[in-house]
């Protein structure tokens, strides 16, 4: 297999490698690689969902998305829209599902159908957005003409991660503001503006202050990447360190299978 940089905030785009065939003596080296970059674009593949579902349990144990779990297959979770998203909505950065007690610590995404023009998916590495946050928030202050927080202040601090939205028998989670990544020890931003609804513990005012400059900063430029999809992508990040969106910005049928592995709790 080859590799190249995909951006110079995260990503790496490999070549050269058959995940059909060669997909399950690979997964050691790939994860040593996400670890190092955070998200693998892994180019033309044909995957089933059957061989999908094979390679990911490689990585760990499947996890069900409450929008699959009543399909024949609720494992491989399939984002299909018929073109009709354009104008119609806007897409929320976010990591996968944190409103789970255990979210996914990884997410793969296989591309079937795409748009010839539209459809991108953004990717932001929240390891940058917290390690710059002391070096960002005098000169962002004034930018935003909001209060960025520090390093310091977000110590020990926890939010309140709704699932709700997808039933009533989904649970809610309170995470960790800073995430500590549980192989790395690598510090990131882990709360997001779709599924975080708050910090617990402090007044609704303080939560507000703190969490709309955050989550604006977390998404700067130079912490993304921005990946343009081709057919037989399959592109895997790490959700302890990485958030993304949908763009939906797109009139023509895309076609994703995605499945989500379990992660631990986090710290
Ligand atoms: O469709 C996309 O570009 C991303 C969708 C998403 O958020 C996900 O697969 O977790
Ligand atoms: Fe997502």
């Amino acid at each position: 297999m080859k590799a190249e940089s995909a951006a110079p905030a995260l990503g790496l785009r490999i070549r050269q490698l058959d995940l059909a065939k060669d997909g399950g003596r690979a997964v050691d080296e790939l994860r040593a690689l996400l670890l190092e970059h955070q998200l693998l674009v892994i180019a033309k593949q044909q995957l089933t969902s059957q061989q999908l579902m094979d390679f990911g349990r490689g990585w760990g144990e499947l996890m069900t998305h409450p929008s699959s779990v009543a399909r024949k297959n609720p494992y491989v979770q399939k984002l299909a829209n018929q073109g009709d998203v354009k104008g119609k909505g806007f897409g929320a950065w976010h990591s996968d599902m944190t409103w789970h007690p255990t979210p996914p610590w990884i997410t793969m995404l296989h591309a079937q159908t795409i748009p010839i023009s539209g459809g991108d998916t953004g990717y932001a590495n929240q390891h940058l957005a917290y390690e710059s946050l002391d070096r960002a928030s005098l000169d962002k202050r004034r930018m935003f003409r909001r209060h960025l927080a520090t390093q310091d202040e977000l110590e020990g601090l926890h939010a309140f991660h709704v699932g709700k939205g997808f039933g009533e028998h989904v649970p809610d989670s309170v995470h960790p503001v800073v995430r500590t990544h549980d192989e790395t020890g690598r510090k990131a931003l882990y709360v997001n503006p779709e599924f975080t609804s708050h910090i617990v513990d402090v007044t609704e005012r303080e939560s507000e202050r703190l969490l709309w400059p955050l989550w604006l900063h977390a998404v700067t430029e130079e912490f993304t990447y921005r990946h343009r999809w081709s057919t037989g992508d399959l592109v895997i990040w790490d959700n302890r360190s990485v958030m993304h969106t949908a763009i939906l910005d797109y009139d023509e049928p895309r076609s994703m299978s995605r499945i989500v592995i379990q992660g631990n709790v986090p710290v």
